[in-house]
């Protein structure tokens, strides 16, 4: 099957691999055969059904679509034969009949024109259609228009929802020449179930569906029109897409997905629609200083901020910033100085941050989101496979039968990972879905668990005590690659499915039957997100999880692994880049001697302390303590994003010297003493890591507004100042320096960057574009073992009682971003999420007394807030589920503080908390 067909295309001989097309053999051998209905990406099926590509085959009676046709061995194609050129043609003039002229169409520069030019049809003989019988003008979706007079019925765009996407919004109504895409069952597009990933504005050739950004009021446009097109890396997820930038006028016009390793050409709606929050006039464009009198708190208008703030020049911003923290420095010791580094920004940032903590403050205390994201499931990691990354990327779904979700919400919060998860279900992979909220995935599911919040391990160990007593481990596998594997088993033997049904809420025959699916995959995947993490036991889950991996040999081979999704664009970057209290870069620790002598030769002193620093949490509790007086904080939040953001916010406060480097003047900023205005992401250059391992090249497009400046180069400055006496000309600089220290970057470099776009570390080779799955072989522990930790039940910090009834959990929507400091200011993000709001079973709020949307107040121990509720079959009746973009019901007045002890991280998952009605 792998033998090479040989046939003739044109007179000349080529061949082609299994399974190709007679029109990617012709393309590879430079002729691009006219195509409409089939497009040039991965993951789209050929259809056919245009007839544009028809290529004439010696001996066949009727014409074969190239686009869909596999050659033979010894065939004799012909593109160029009069048949088939007349026919291309007749194909042409029928589709041009049916299009408004090009004068006045709604793309202009729609693939379309390009494609007839090459069938050389400029004009059509044939009658033009009949206007009564197209349907109108659908302009109901913020983010795309409709214009179905100019569809030729492709049929592209059906397959781009169903088949890519895997949303199943978009299909064809009506029979032949009459038959249009509809959305749902005939809704108009704003009402339908439409998640606004723009796939199909993406695939569609004509301009019948389009961005809304490209046409004008009387819905013309040319998709075409722009100054310079750029390949960056999308700057919301960890899944890392990569996109190209239609740069007009100096501005963002446009965003399309490409051929990155991770997204294969696709995007979600933040990708696609939300990059427009660089272009919003609260952007910090000049360096700004606190005015003496300014009071701080929550009490800056970020559209004025002339109240509390002056106006300065960089130099009298930079030099202020720096004596401030100079100042606590020589008065109280370095200690009394921390900072906040930040997942948004490139390595490169990321690193110098670390440095300038560590050089210029002489300890530690430098830590940034990873803290409150997968702290705990890096620290399970570690101690048990001996790395924190994924052992597989999440594409490897594609080899795989089995995978396990648990935790995570894909569906809104890696929506192109959820693509390949959909795709897999489809091919009749078994998708087990473990979440107490009934999640997006549930619909693709072959098993959903809606079990008990905090009741992961007693869940996981379920499963394992079956896989145990029922003999469906892995002997071989645990007997050469792991240790500790009987204690675990003794362990497991005390969580009979049957014995923690109560616990977990799951009934013992479900829970049988997943062990068993799982047990007998072939190659089966683990995926988990916050749910699994954000606990005071989020440590436990995860070993749960790399237990359940190891006793059943699904780590080290294709379509096996253990994938924590990561969350920020650059958060496995930012920890790869040592921005952690306990790790220089590359995990490697503050305590080993040789590391910090490695790094004095690197850096040229011996500044780095030995003793571990503070994280987050423990750095806003030493504010409150007094030992910390000062801060730089590097694009986060913390006013937002902490557990008790009273808390933080107090803390901040209280700071002497308060440094806030960021694109807008955020809830944290407005406690700053100085707010270096940065550059966002699109307006700089450096590399950023994606959850899959995959160091990818971010390039400036645009310029930042106003006087608005690189991070890095700020970061330069500002360690200048504290007289670190730095060299860095470029991001580039900074990168070879990185490689020195980083064992991971070996064969990256930038120049291959550059070329490649992406390499995904480890690379064994200058050729190697990187491995998608490690430890085939064994892993960085002693004795190359994994380590199975048996993990007890440890129930949730604040358990529900008959003050406060019902449970918290908080999280994630599609359209927004953490703190809502970019997507609120995302003209089409805002537009489809609009309001501070919550869901609570119907059931509960018909108890409540309040009707769907309207008014609760939330209260736990630490506070209340005000906001609708919506009514969601898939929250639990005795739940909330609360996102945390809303600064009016921040989320985090009333989110519990209590901490995993080792990763250190809030449990952001569970909180007891009292309902009413508003
Ligand atoms: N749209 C959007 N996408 C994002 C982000 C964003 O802000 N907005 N943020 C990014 C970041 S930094 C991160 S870390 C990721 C996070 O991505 P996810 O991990 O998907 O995030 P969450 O929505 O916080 O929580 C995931 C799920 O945990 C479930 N859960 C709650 N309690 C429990 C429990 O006790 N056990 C289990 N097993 N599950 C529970 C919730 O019901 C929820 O469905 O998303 C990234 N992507
Ligand atoms: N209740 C609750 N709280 C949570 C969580 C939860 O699930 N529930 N999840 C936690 C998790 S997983 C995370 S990761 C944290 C996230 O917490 P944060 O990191 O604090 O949240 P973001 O809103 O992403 O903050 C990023 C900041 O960077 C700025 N920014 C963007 N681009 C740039 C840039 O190029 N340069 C600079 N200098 N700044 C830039 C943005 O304006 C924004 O202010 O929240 C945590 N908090
Ligand atoms: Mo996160």
């Amino acid at each position: 099957m792998t033998d090479k067909i040989s046939f003739t295309l044109d007179g000349q001989t080529v061949t082609a691999a299994p399974g190709e097309t007679i029109w990617q053999v012709a393309k590879r051998a430079g002729t691009v055969i006219p195509h409409l209905c089939h497009k040039d990406q991965q993951g789209y099926r050929s259809d056919g059904n245009c007839r544009a590509c028809m290529v004439e085959i010696e001996g066949e009676r009727v014409l074969a679509a190239s686009c869909c046709r596999a050659p033979s061995e010894g065939m004799q194609v012909r593109t160029d034969s009069a048949r088939a050129e007349t026919s291309r043609k007749l194909v042409m003039e029928l589709l041009l009949a049916d299009m408004p002229e090009r004068e006045v169409a709604h793309d202009a520069g729609a693939h379309f024109w390009d494609m007839a030019e090459a069938t050389g049809i400029a004009e059509s003989r044939f009658p033009t259609m009949d206007a009564e019988r197209i349907p109108l003008l659908d302009d109901s979706h913020v983010a795309m228009r409709v214009n179905l007079d100019a569809c030729i019925q492709c049929n592209l765009c059906v397959r781009a929802c169903r088949e890519v996407q895997v949303n199943d919004v978009i299909g064809m109504a009506g029979r032949g020449h009459d038959a249009f895409p509809v959305f749902d069952m005939a809704d108009p597009m704003g009402d339908s179930t439409c998640v606004a990933c723009g796939e199909c504005v993406q695939a569609c050739p004509t301009g019948a569906l389009m961005e809304a950004s490209v046409v004008d009021a009387d819905q013309r446009g040319d998709s075409r029109d722009f100054d310079a097109e750029i390949a960056s890396v999308c700057p919301f997820c960890g899944v890392g897409c990569q996109v190209s930038l239609k740069v007009k006028d100096g501005a963002v016009k446009k965003v399309e997905g490409i051929n990155g390793p991770a997204n294969e050409g696709r995007l979600c709606v933040k990708g696609r629609f939300g990059y427009d929050y660089i272009h919003h006039p609260h952007r910090l464009t000049t360096p700004l200083i606190r005015r003496a009198d300014a009071p701080k708190g929550l009490n800056v208008d970020p559209s004025d901020p002339s109240t509390h703030f002056r106006e300065a020049t960089w130099e009298e911003a930079l030099d202020a910033a720096a004596q401030g923290l100079a100042r606590l420095r020589d008065a109280h010791g370095g200690q009394s100085v921390a900072g906040f580094g930040s997942a948004k920004c490139s390595n490169e940032e990321a690193y110098l941050f670390q440095k300038l903590i560590r050089q210029g403050f002489g300890h530690n205390n430098v830590d940034h989101c990873t803290r409150l994201c997968h702290a705990s499931s890096v620290a399970a990691l570690m101690e048990n496979v001996g790395s924190g990354a994924v052992t597989a990327t999440f594409n490897e779904i594609e080899n795989a039968d089995v995978a396990i979700v648990i935790g995570a919400n894909p569906v809104e919060n890696h929506p192109v990972a959820a693509t390949f998860f959909k795709q897999f279900t489809r091919r009749g992979g078994k998708l087990i879905v473990m979440d107490p909220r009934g999640v997006g995935l549930r619909r693709y599911a072959s098993h959903m668990l809606q079990f008990r919040p905090g009741a992961d391990v007693p869940l996981l160990n379920s499963i394992m005590s079956v896989i145990v007593e029922e003999g469906l481990y892995d002997q071989a596998y645990i007997d050469r690659f792991t240790e500790n594997w009987e204690h675990e088993k003794q362990h497991l033997a005390g969580f009979a499915p049957e014995a923690v049904a109560d616990l977990t809420g799951i009934d013992a025959a479900t829970v049988r039957e997943v062990a068993r699916v799982f047990a007998g995959a072939q190659a089966g995947m683990i995926f988990w997100g916050m749910g699994i993490s954000q606990h005071i036991h989020g440590t436990d889950n995860s070993r749960c999880l790399i237990s359940l991996a190891l006793m059943t040999g699904n780590v080290g081979k294709p379509g096996a692994g253990l994938h924590p999704l990561r969350g920020q664009n650059n958060v496995q970057g930012a920890s790869d880049a040592g921005l952690i209290p306990m790790f220089l870069p590359d995990y490697q620790s503050v305590t080993d001697d040789g590391v910090r002598s490695a790094f004095a030769g690197i850096w040229g002193d011996d500044a780095v302390s030995p003793e571990k620093g503070l994280t987050v949490t423990e750095i806003l509790d030493a504010v409150h303590a007094g030992a910390i007086r000062g801060m730089y904080i590097l694009g986060e939040n913390p006013a937002m994003s902490d557990p008790d953001v009273e808390h933080a916010r107090a803390a901040l406060a209280g700071l002497d010297h308060l440094v806030v480097q960021d694109i807008f003047l955020t809830e944290t900023a407005n406690y700053a003493d100085v707010i270096l205005p940065a550059a966002a992401f699109y307006e700089k250059t450096g590399t950023v890591t994606n959850t899959n391992r995959q160091v990818q090249l971010g390039r400036r497009a645009v310029a930042p507004p106003g006087d608005a400046r690189e991070d890095w180069a700020i970061t330069v400055d500002l360690a200048n100042r504290l007289g670190l006496g730095w060299h860095y000309a470029h991001p580039r600089d900074v990168f070879a320096e990185m490689k020195q220290g980083m064992k991971s970057l070996d064969n990256i470099t930038w120049d291959r960057l550059e070329q490649e776009g992406a390499v995904t570390y480890p690379s064994l080779s200058p050729e190697d574009p990187g491995q998608p799955i490690v430890f085939a072989e064994g892993f960085p522990r002693a004795g190359g073992r994994a380590r199975f930790t048996p993990a007890s039940v440890i129930p949730p910090d604040e358990q529900p009682d008959a003050e406060y009834p019902f449970v918290l959990t908080t999280g994630r929507q599609l359209e927004h971003w953490h703190t809502g400091s970019m997507t609120r200011r995302s003209r089409v993000l805002d537009a489809v999420e609009p309001q501070a709001n919550c869901s609570l079973h119907p059931a509960t709020l018909r108890k409540l007394g309040v009707a769907p949307g309207g008014d609760v107040v939330l209260e736990t121990r630490r506070g209340r807030i005000t906001l609708m509720a919506r009514s969601d079959r898939a929250v639990a009746p005795d739940m909330v589920f609360l996102p945390f973009a809303y600064v009016e019901a921040a989320a985090n007045i009333l989110t519990n503080p209590a901490l995993d002890p080792y990763g250190k991280i809030p449990e952001f998952k569970f909180a007891a908390v009292r309902v009413s009605a508003a």
